[in-house]
């Protein structure tokens, strides 16, 4: 029986999203609430009776503009009930002290450390609440577009089903199969730009008592100019640590570290202090995989309105700015706005792609980009004299001159707009501080007039409740 009859002459408006993720559910949640009739499909089973504790602990950064889109869906509270504040950056640098350097300019801005195994249930209990039906153990495989049908295969019993579809959204992550079928039918332009940067993630355990071993309150790196290893801690005492570091052809390199040993010596040498956290650094690192980094663009997001992707299946990124699951939401957000105010799916489709392309190529320069300041900049001496006149001048232009970092993470400012104007205020700082030793030599009331004169401030709707 195809859906079309089992759901009967149903005045509703159809949506069918392929993916349970992270942006598939909430998107859910919010068309439900909006009174469309709403079908989730996804590959893997519900984690919500199988338990999901078992697993690793995966946690992410949550950002003001992820958190907005959360508060509108009134699932705020219930999320920062389970997230653990990132005020900083903490340093540890291979010689010397480790070294803690804020996000924002005050307590109040910083991010969130979450568990994706909870959020994701949380996103999708209130999927189902606003009236979605989420289908487990169905894998989008194929797609007729002529016919408006699609296939799913459930792989624990290997069988196959047909439902006929109004439109398809595509929230099937990276490796997104409702893009390949898409692809088959029109040319979506994809480009698939590796990092050539791998990663491997490794815990930090709690203290015998509980506690974390390590400041809790920050998100810590250990730049090592070509390769960096982080830390973002978890509720339960716990950090998850992810090694970044180029797959062959460089020195280190994963290739150059088969083994756990070899591992090991390597951590000896570079990661004393991390090492020494690390109990079961030989387990993880042979149990966990190295996993591969890339940015994913495409100059169509949309078969008029038929299907449209959003999230990771139409803009994957690099994870170095903390933004995929961020942007992954404002998507919905926006989708969920346009899908309201557009009775047509092509328009609104159309809307969404021109609206949301632009700041998703921004966001994905941007994660490139903070890559370096994350493994190599952080430590350098002209970059800390830039991000030390950054701030002050953040503080004499409050709402005007705000750092890109925090335009990024502590406002909703479109992301275009954050890089674009990221670019000019990088360029007078950098021009400001060259050749300066003491930052305190600088003529701020010069700088002043030309920051007024240049940068409008930011409208009061980018700006967030910190
Ligand atoms: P996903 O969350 O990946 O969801 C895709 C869903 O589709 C999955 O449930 C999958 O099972 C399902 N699916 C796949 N194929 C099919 C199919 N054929 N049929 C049906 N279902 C299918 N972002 C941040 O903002 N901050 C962070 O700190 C951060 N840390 C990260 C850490 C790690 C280790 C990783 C891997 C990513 C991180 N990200 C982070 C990025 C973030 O996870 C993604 O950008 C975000 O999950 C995108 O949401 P999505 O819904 O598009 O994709
Ligand atoms: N995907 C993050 C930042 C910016 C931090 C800063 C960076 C791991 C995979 Cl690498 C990274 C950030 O500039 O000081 N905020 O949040 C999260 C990051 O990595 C996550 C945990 C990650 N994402 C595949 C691995």
């Amino acid at each position: 029986m195809s859906m079309r009859t089992a759901l009967g002459g149903s005045a509703r408006q159809r949506i069918t999203i392929m993916g349970g993720g992270l942006a598939g559910a909430l998107l859910a949640a919010l068309l439900a609430r909006r009174g469309h009739q709403v079908d989730v499909f996804e590959r893997r089973p519900d984690a919500r009776v199988r338990g999901y504790e078992g697993g690793r602990s995966i946690n992410l950064a949550l950002a003001a503009r992820g958190l907005a889109v959360l508060r509108e869906a009134g699932l705020g509270d219930a999320v920062l009930a389970q997230a653990v504040a990132m005020r900083g950056r903490m340093v540890h640098p291979r010689e010397g002290e480790t070294n803690f350097q804020p996000y924002g300019q005050s307590d109040r801005e910083c991010i969130w450390s979450v568990h994706r195994g909870r959020l994701n249930l949380l996103l999708l209990d209130a999927a189902e609440r606003a009236g979605a039906r989420l289908h487990f153990n169905q894998r989008l495989n194929y797609v007729d577009f002529t016919a408006k049908r699609a296939e799913l295969i459930n792989d624990h019993d290997h069988g196959a089903r047909w439902i006929d579809f109004d439109s398809l959204i595509g929230a099937d992550g990276a490796g997104s199969a409702l893009r390949s079928a898409m692809q088959r039918h029109v040319d979506l332009h994809e480009h698939f730009e590796p990092l050539g940067h791998g990663y491997k993630e490794l815990e930090i355990p709690p203290q015998v008592d509980g506690g974390f071993r390590i400041a809790r309150d920050a998100l810590h790196i250990w730049p090592r100019g070509g390769y960096m290893l982080i830390a973002l801690p978890n509720t339960e005492g716990t950090f998850t640590a992810t090694l970044f570091l180029a797959h062959q052809g460089a020195s280190p390199s994963f290739a150059e570290l088969p083994s756990a040993d070899s591992a090991r010596a390597f951590f000896e040498h570079e990661f004393p202090d991390a090492l020494a956290l690390m109990p079961g650094l030989a387990t993880d690192w042979a149990d966990n995989p190295t996993s591969g980094l890339a940015t994913l663009r495409l100059k169509r997001w949309h078969l008029d309105g038929r299907a449209v992707l959003l999230g990771d299946a139409a803009h994957a990124m690099v994870p170095f700015h903390g933004q995929g699951m961020n942007c992954a939401f404002e998507d919905v957000a926006a989708l969920d706005r346009l899908l309201g105010e557009r009775a047509d799916r092509g328009d609104a489709f159309a809307a969404f792609e021109a609206e949301r392309r632009p700041n998703a190529e921004a966001i994905q320069a941007m994660a490139l980009e903070n890559y370096i300041e994350m493994r190599d900049s952080v430590d350098n001496p002209d970059w800390r004299r830039q991000r030390a006149l950054e701030l002050l001048l953040a503080e004499r232009h409050p709402g005007r001159f705000v750092p890109r970092y925090s335009m990024v993470s502590f406002t909703r400012t479109p992301y275009a707009v954050a890089f674009e104007r990221g670019r000019w205020q990088r360029e007078l700082l950098v021009a400001a501080t060259s050749g300066v030793e003491d930052i305190a030599a600088i003529d701020l009331v010069a700088l002043d007039a030309r920051i007024a004169e240049g940068l409008a401030p930011l409208p009061a709707h980018w700006r967030v409740a910190a």
